[in-house]
């Protein structure tokens, strides 16, 4: 037995040994950037004319003005740069921005017309600065390539600095592994105490496994078998599925424990879902079209009005016909946008008004219902308080919109 062991470990170090000396060469790391560090200039790094860029305690710092439209009306970069189709780069940098939760699109791309980008992030920076690396693989062969960040797009000016700028070539690629959490998954929102409660666990086992279900102080309050499910076929994993619907009591932070995993904490109990309705009423109220969007009304969604007939947004208020099928023009300015790309569309705003006043007549004479939870006041917009109840002050501003098509 104990030979056969050697032989074996003999046998691996030699597969290891000859798998090392099949690793191709790496490329040597390269740094693109030139004066990414910023000891004693800014140079060669430029900026739109709108942005004023200096040194501050060895960083680039740059006063970025309010009231531009898109992120790139104001930006920090260097061109020049040369990529190589196929090689991976680390692209990374040190930034802050003062106050508080500005972002900066820090883009990798072309630096002429049609301005291709081949690599973009956008974190979130904050005050006392941050360090962010990536990696990407290079599409092209460029000899014009742009390290930028992009700056625009807020309201208020603000002041944003950065350090240590990097693009290193001959950078093998990161593998991606995604966090998918603990192999136990749960409802992590909650279950309700008389309903079903199911959970998922990913296993390579095929014979069942103990489960069993602890509350916030550890104690196992109800234990059980899994089911093996064998391949989910959306996923590709093999899993087995826990039942615990047995279990009524209600009570915060439970965990479920099968195979060595514990799953992240959940509740039981009714209250979770109280606020849906009413949230899901509210977010119309964020997608109006050619309103500003209040931001004490909607903390962090407040914007400007949008297409109102002013740059950079020029439709809506003056409409023309499709050419050859009619020949007027009309103002279908309002209404609600459908989705981010700001389309508008009769069908979809035709059936979400007939399911919000579906909801409000079901509200008024259902036996179940609560009219009480739509009255005036109740969604936070601004026709909360003119005694009108909110839902259909909400739906009033779709159909004003399609009286007008
Ligand atoms: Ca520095
Ligand atoms: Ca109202």
């Amino acid at each position: 037995m104990k030979r056969r062991r050697t032989a074996a470990l003999l046998s691996l170090t030699a597969l290891i040994g000859t798998a090392l000396t099949t690793v191709p060469a790496q490329a040597d790391e390269v740094e693109q950037v030139r004066n990414g560090t910023f000891d004693t200039t800014t140079e060669p790094w430029w900026t739109s004319s709108n942005v004023t860029a200096g040194l501050s305690g060895g960083r680039l710092c740059a006063d970025v003005p309010g009231g531009t439209a898109n992120r790139w009306d104001a930006a920090v970069g260097q061109n020049d740069l040369t990529l190589v189709k196929g090689e991976s780069y680390r692209f990374s940098f040190y930034a802050d921005g003062t106050p508080a939760d500005h972002t900066v699109r820090a883009i990798v791309g072309l630096s002429a017309a049609p301005y291709d980008t081949w690599f973009e992030v956008s974190p979130q920076l904050s005050v006392s600065g941050n360090s962010y690396s990536y990696t990407f693989t290079s599409p092209v062969d460029t000899t014009q390539a742009q390290v930028g960040f992009q700056l625009g797009g807020s309201a208020e000016p603000w002041r944003f600095c950065m350090d240590d700028v990097s693009l290193l070539g001959g950078v093998a690629p990161e593998p991606y592994e995604p966090d998918t959490g603990p192999r136990v998954r749960v409802n992590q929102v909650a279950y309700l105490p008389a309903g079903p409660k199911n959970a998922t666990l990913v296993t390579d086992a095929t014979q069942r496994l103990p489960w069993q279900l602890k509350n916030a102080e550890g104690a196992v309050v109800a234990r059980g078998w899994t089911v093996p499910r064998g391949t989910d076929a959306s996923s590709g994993q093999n899993v087995h599925s826990v039942d615990f619907g047995a279990y009524r009591t209600r009570g915060k932070g439970f965990t479920l424990v099968a195979d060595g995993q514990t799953s992240r904490p959940f509740d039981i109990g009714t209250g979770a879902y109280d606020r849906l309705a009413t949230d899901a009423a509210k977010f119309y109220y964020t997608q109006r079209s050619g309103l500003a969007i209040r931001d004490d009304l909607r903390p962090g969604y407040g914007r400007p009005a949008g297409h109102v007939g002013v740059a950079p947004n020029q439709g809506d208020t003056d409409v023309p016909c499709q050419p050859g099928v009619c020949d007027y023009r009309l103002d279908v300015s309002g209404g609600w946008y459908d989705a981010g790309d700001h389309g508008k569309y009769v069908v979809n705003g035709g059936i979400s008004v007939w399911e919000l006043l579906s909801t409000y007549e079901r509200a008024r004479h259902a036996r179940t219902g609560e009219v009480e939870r739509f009255r005036d006041g109740t969604l936070a917009i601004p026709e909360s308080g003119n005694k009108v109840p909110d839902l259909l002050d909400e739906v009033r501003w779709e159909l004003d919109f399609l009286l007008k098509m």
